[in-house]
């Protein structure tokens, strides 16, 4: 077990949600993305202290650590930071909208991508692990798709307001992401080419920047797409 990063992620995730909420509680426009945001960071430091203290870390016959409160962690705050993507795209539609069938998509996929993650780290034989490692991937894929055709597509004809930030915001989640299979890949969960240790480490790094640059990025985005000035919340 890793103290050191595990502390770490939790003392960055719980002063991010205070900074989160605090920067953004009187942006009234953006209110719900900055609760959303502020949400993700307050799941992830309740996870890194979960893992800190040791609870929900199995350690397998083949002596890899996993860590089920990170998997417990990625089921909730992925689907809650594809919604905020799913609602920009579909911004201008007007609250009838029922978003199509694609909310319940991707985070159907998110959610499948994430769950058969955790099983191909439990697997005991490589053609286990890899089956489902592959599954993964493909649900993973799913998400991609959806975001960068049919998502892109309806937020650049629909959402004019804030179909720029929408880009801006799936540029940066797809490159953040697609590194997470590849340390999954690398770590002890995975080819064991790298300690616990480094997995951890290279985990939290990515953390911090999908949940926290993320939020912090996406509401800078979304302001100016709204060309908001603060309003004080209490007038609203
Ligand atoms: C796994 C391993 C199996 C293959 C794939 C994976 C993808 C994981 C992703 C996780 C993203 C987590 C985020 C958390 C932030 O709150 C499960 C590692 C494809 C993309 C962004």
């Amino acid at each position: 077990m890793e103290h050191v990063p595990l502390i770490t992620g939790f003392t960055i995730m719980s002063l991010s949600t205070l900074l989160i909420y605090l920067s953004g509680r009187k942006k009234a426009a953006i209110k719900n993305h900055v609760m959303m945001h502020a949400l993700v960071t307050f799941i992830a430091a309740t996870a890194y202290l979960a893992m800190a203290l040791g609870v929900g870390n199995y350690l397998s016959d083949n002596g890899t650590t996993i860590y089920f409160a990170r998997y417990i962690d990625w089921t909730v705050t992925t689907p809650i930071l594809l919604a905020g993507l799913v609602m920009i795209a579909f911004h201008e539609y007007g609250p009838s909208s029922q978003m199509n069938g694609y909310l319940t998509a991707i985070i159907g996929l998110d959610i499948i991508m994430v769950v058969t993650g955790l099983l191909s780290s439990l697997a005991d034989t490589f053609m286990v692990k890899a089956i489902w490692y592959l599954w993964s991937c493909m649900a993973f894929l799913g998400v991609l798709f959806l975001l960068w055709r049919p998502l892109r597509k309806i937020a650049i004809t629909r959402a004019l307001t804030t179909a720029g930030g929408y880009y801006k915001n799936i540029t940066l989640l797809t490159l953040v992401w697609l590194l997470y299979p590849v340390v999954f890949l690398v770590g002890p969960e995975g080819l064991h080419l790298v300690s616990d240790a480094a997995s951890v480490w290279s985990f939290l790094v990515l953390d911090v920047i999908a949940k926290v640059f993320y939020a912090f990025y996406a509401a800078r985005v979304l302001a100016k797409s709204f060309q908001t000035t603060t309003i004080d919340s209490t007038t609203v």
